[in-house]
């Protein structure tokens, strides 16, 4: 079981994502991330545990060697998609189907930012507790939010950020929404962001991961 996880680490390390990718030339032939994960899923491992223990292992091995110079953006973008390509089969843990919305939240990476992967494990969980995702995707300006905002589905909205150069585009969106629409409730994330910086931007929340948005959502928004 282990040895599943970190095969499933390894091939997102590597940017082998499934059976038929032809990269790396060496693990040409064999099993990607895409079979391993759901030969993990098949044995019965949880979908927390290989997204953690396999998925995310292997995309911080990714961040590492990337910060350091040792890889280059086409690397990291063969991670991402190994990685994005298994997330796709852990989707249906995360979503329950509830038919019954407790409601809806805005959700989308900030302008300049086009990183997704921990904006989508958001939006995966919050659907698999029960709430209607509006998911206006990466980059998105400030106007983009007021505009969803203005719909009047949704009494709150997520913003995501993965570079501490973006995540100060945190500050614009919330005065613009709120300036307009000051019920609206907004929860921060992303590696680079705080809850010192949340609060110090006029956000309502921060979460570290995504179970914390789902619970704050539970707890303040129905
Ligand atoms: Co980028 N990148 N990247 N990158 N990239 C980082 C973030 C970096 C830390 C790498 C490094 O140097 N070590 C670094 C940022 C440095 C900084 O600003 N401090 C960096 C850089 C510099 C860049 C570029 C500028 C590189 C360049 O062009 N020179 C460039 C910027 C492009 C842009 O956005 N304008 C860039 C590009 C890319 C790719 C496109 C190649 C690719 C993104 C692919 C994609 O997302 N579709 C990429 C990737 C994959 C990464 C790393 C390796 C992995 C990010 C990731 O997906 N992590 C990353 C290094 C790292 O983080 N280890 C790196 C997994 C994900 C599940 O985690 O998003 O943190 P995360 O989400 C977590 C929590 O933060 C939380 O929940 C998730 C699960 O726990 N969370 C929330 C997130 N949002 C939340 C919202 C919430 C609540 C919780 O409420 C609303």
């Amino acid at each position: 079981m282990i040895e599943l996880l970190t095969q499933i680490a390894d091939c997102v390390e590597r940017g082998k994502v499934d059976l038929n990718s032809k990269y790396p030339p060496d693990l040409a032939g064999k099993e990607g991330a895409y079979e391993l994960t759901k030969k993990a899923l098949d044995t019965g491992l949880k979908a927390n545990d290989i997204l953690n223990d396999g998925l995310m292992t292997g995309m911080n091995r990714v961040g590492v060697k990337f910060r350091d110079g040792k890889i280059f953006i086409p690397d990291v973008l063969i991670a991402a998609k190994a990685m994005k390509t298994s997330m796709e089969l852990l989707k249906p843990y995360f979503i329950s189907g509830e038919v019954k919305h407790k409601g809806s939240i805005i959700l989308g990476t900030v302008a300049g930012d086009l990183h997704d992967i921990g904006k989508n494990l958001v939006s995966m969980v919050v659907q698999g507790g029960g709430w209607n995702v509006i998911d206006l995707g990466v980059d998105v300006s400030a106007e983009k939010f007021l505009n969803a905002a203005n719909e009047g589905e949704a009494n709150v909205i997520g913003l995501s950020a993965l570079l501490t150069s973006t995540m100060q585009n945190m500050k614009g969106i919330v005065e613009k929404v709120k300036n307009e629409q000051p019920m609206i409730k907004f929860i921060v994330g992303g590696a680079p962001v705080t809850s010192k910086y949340a609060a110090e931007i006029g956000a309502d929340a921060y979460f570290a991961e995504p179970q914390g948005a789902l619970e704050y959502l539970n707890s303040e928004c129905v």
